[in-house]
């Protein structure tokens, strides 16, 4: 069985290498690494169920401040990370690669804890819900005449929409009400 985030991608960037993960000059590769590194060290061990639960334990709602504090804090930095001149339509360039492959969640798991990500222009625009659906393969808004569809007031990719709903259960099972 496959474990850990970065051993699963990094071995199918191996097993299915076109498209690859990962630039092939040097410095992109560095770079692409420390950007999902922002995540998977800094931000993602933070935010671990095993951690939550500890704190959750320890007094009510200290578990969500805390998800919050360190993803405000954390995502500042992949903010600026980002902002290095070397993010394109995606984090490295105008194609999606392995930064990417973290960031759509992080930002996910960002709502969760009612993080107003405002103050992430550059991460939102790789990682929203545009960016997903920008991904090859990735979910395509319904045609026109659906629910959801281009000229309704929600034109978004509905199988997002259903993973909006989910986070929101989610959320609303732990911390007792909607995401704001
Ligand atoms: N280092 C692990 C992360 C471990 C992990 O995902 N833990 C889960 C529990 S099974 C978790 O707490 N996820 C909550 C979250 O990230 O919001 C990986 O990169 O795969």
């Amino acid at each position: 069985m496959l474990v850990q985030s970065m051993a699963i991608l990094e071995y199918l960037d191996e097993r299915f290498p076109d498209p690859p993960l990962l630039p092939l000059d040097p410095a992109g590769r560095a770079r692409v690494r420390a950007l999902a590194e922002h995540v998977n060290s800094a931000i993602q061990p933070l935010q671990n169920s095993a951690v939550l639960r500890f704190l959750g334990g320890k007094k009510e709602g200290l578990d969500r401040d805390f998800a919050r504090h360190f993803n405000e804090e954390r995502l500042l930095a992949l903010e600026a990370a980002l902002s290095d001149g070397g993010a394109g339509r995606f984090c490295h360039g105008d194609v999606p690669g392995l930064a990417d492959c973290y960031l759509v969640p992080q930002l996910y798991a960002a709502r969760r804890f009612a993080v107003d990500l405002a103050p992430f222009p550059s991460l939102r625009r790789r990682g929203g819900l545009r960016g997903v659906a920008r991904l090859p393969g990735g979910p395509r808004p319904p045609p026109a005449g659906h629910a959801g569809g281009p000229e309704g007031a929600m034109s978004r990719p509905s199988p997002s929409l259903s993973i909006r709903r989910i986070e929101a259960r989610l959320f609303a099972r732990r911390f007792g009400k909607r995401a704001g």
